[in-house]
């Protein structure tokens, strides 16, 4: 050891030890996705240390469990067990968490200031806290999404963003019903839109192929009708207990469910697990479908249908004109709306081609009245705009922009669900290992490149209340695949529905887009790496 030096050495511990340096850090270079409204940045870094606290100012319940949330989060990787505590002002070297007065926030806006001492995250809503904090875990390195512990440092840009989404409405849909998916899928599914600000999970419950919410009055619907699974596999159902855990999740994370019951068509999985709701006309036999006169009589019941396991639309339909299907609606929609806290029950009304035009134009008459009663919105498919509604529905166009100016023009919103764009089951191209191509193919670059303000002569922005991008569930069996299909695309619909159309490109987001490969790869999300994306090493979590 060379003594001579050891002096030197000494001072320059002091002097380091007296001046902590602060990395120069470039807040307008950080790959935000979806992009903030707008972002100042101001050159230099804030560490996250063992030392730093949450500080939040606000008694509130709500507040105090979103601090201790992003605590949480930031323990696995950098292995600090981070205080969250009440205090009214900040104090240096923490994150302060607050509600602001400004109401130009709105809903679910907010600003974040990082100095070199204080980082301070402020709202006029919880929700715009939350999406405040999926902000600065996309600030800190990718490792910091990691679950074991990771080499720091832990380092925010320095600058202020100023934040507010375009769109109230940024959905994703999940079909459970062409195969099923568990509990802990769901909330996995929710943990990683949320991380993109999306704020509405629909859960597609019911279809030809399988029944996947119990409904107590009509017990055969779950346990028979949820039987099976496209393929004919063991499906499943979830008790309304577990459905009222995922809403719980869901709620912790700003997302609202909105649960579909398809009717009338899309509605095998009812049809055989009860006689009484079938017209007998039109049946499923051995996967395929067949045309039954009105045969069928069973003990003086209708008989009901075989469980189907295929992937073919549209041959179903309840029968319209019995006493016994109106009972069976408005018991679901009345046991659904009692498990449901958020203010929508989708309807379905999607493909009802076995149904006749004037009992479908009548049933979407009485099950808006029916939605209503049970003091809920009701959402459904383009198709019902052939109904009478107004301004109480809301339509999700999905092929047809004539359905959706109808909608609009009777003064209905619309969630822009187009097919040709945000099909998450499109595949992204004809090499794809998964997903169908009816729309068309879906890449990346053409899966972002839209504007739902502009997708369709007559629906202008007024008219819409957001963007859904639905993943249907033929060809998708389990978690691995649903990230492959959702991955990276969803990102892109993310940033469609928050920021303002003026502000996006694709050559631009592309880069950011790639950016995020780190930070997938810890999520351990297992996306498709598109080979139109400039994708950075998967490694590189610093
Ligand atoms: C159409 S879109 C459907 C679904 C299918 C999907 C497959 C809509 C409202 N109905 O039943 O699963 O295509 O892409």
């Amino acid at each position: 050891m060379k003594y001579k030096f050891v002096p030197v050495a000494l001072l320059l511990v002091i002097a380091l030890g007296s001046c902590k340096r602060h990395t120069s850090k470039d807040l307008s270079k950080e790959s935000l996705i979806p992009k903030p409204l707008s972002a100042k940045a101001t050159g230099s870094s804030f560490e996250i240390t063992n030392k730093t606290s949450i500080y939040v100012a606000s008694q509130a319940h709500e507040v105090l469990s979103i601090a201790q949330h992003l605590a949480n989060k930031l323990k696995p990787s950098t292995g600090y067990d981070i205080k969250v505590a009440y205090a009214e002002g900040p104090e240096n070297g923490n994150i302060f968490i607050r509600m602001s007065d400004d109401p130009s926030l709105g809903e679910e806006g907010y600003d974040l200031e990082v100095t070199e001492d204080l980082v301070t995250l402020s709202a006029s809503k919880p929700a715009g806290l939350f999406w405040g904090i999926q902000t600065i875990r996309q600030l800190l390195p990718p490792a910091i999404e990691a679950t074991t512990v990771q080499q720091g440092p832990w380092e925010l840009a320095t600058g202020t963003i100023h934040d507010i989404p375009t769109y109230a409405w940024r959905g994703s849909m999940l079909d459970v019903a062409r195969h099923f998916f568990s509990v802990d899928d769901v909330k996995r599914y929710i943990d990683l839109i949320s991380f993109y600000k999306i704020n509405t999970l629909h859960l597609h419950l019911s279809d030809d192929q399988g029944w996947r919410i119990e409904i107590k009055s009509w017990p055969n619907l779950a346990t028979h009708g949820g039987s099976l699974q496209v393929g004919g596999g063991k499906g499943g159902y979830y008790t309304q207990e577990q459905y009222s855990d995922i809403v719980d999740y869901a709620k912790k994370r700003y997302v609202t469910i909105v649960p579909e019951i398809d009717l009338p068509g899309h509605i095998n999985a009812a049809l055989a697990s009860y006689g009484e709701l079938n017209a007998g006309t039109v049946v499923p036999v051995e996967g395929r479908i067949e045309v039954v006169k009105t045969s069928g009589i069973l003990g003086g019941k209708q008989k009901p249908t075989e469980l189907y396991t295929g992937t073919e639309v549209g041959f179903s339909t309840l029968s319209l004109k019995k006493e016994a299907t109106f009972r069976f609606i408005n018991d679901v929609i009345r046991e659904l709306s009692s498990i449901t806290p958020g203010p929508y029950i989708h309807i379905g009304g999607d493909e009802a081609r076995a149904t006749k035009k004037e009992d479908y134009i009548e049933f979407i008459n009485k099950i808006s009245e029916i939605v209503k009663a049970n003091n809920k919105k009701m959402i459904g498919w383009e198709e019902i705009a052939q109904g009478n509604i107004d301004q109480n529905a809301t339509i999700q166009l999905w092929h047809s922009n004539e359905y959706g100016v109808m909608g609009v023009e009777k003064g209905s919103k619309v969630v822009m669900s187009p097919a040709r764009k945000a099909y998450l089951d499109m595949q992204y191209d004809s090499t794809s290992r998964l997903g169908l191509h009816w729309a068309g193919y879906i890449e990346v670059d053409s899966a972002y490149q839209w504007d739902p303000a502009s997708y369709a002569k007559g629906i202008t922005q007024r008219d819409i209340l957001g963007v859904e991008a639905a993943l249907w569930t033929e060809t998708v069996t389990n978690m691995n695949d649903i990230e492959y299909m959702v991955f990276p695309r969803l990102s892109g619909y993310a940033e469609i529905g928050w920021t303002p159309a003026t502000e996006r490109n694709w050559e631009e987001y592309k880069v950011r887009l790639g950016n995020h490969a780190p930070r997938y790869k810890a999520l351990d999300i297992d996306f498709y790496k598109s080979k139109r994306v400039p994708w950075v090493d998967q490694k590189e979590l610093h």
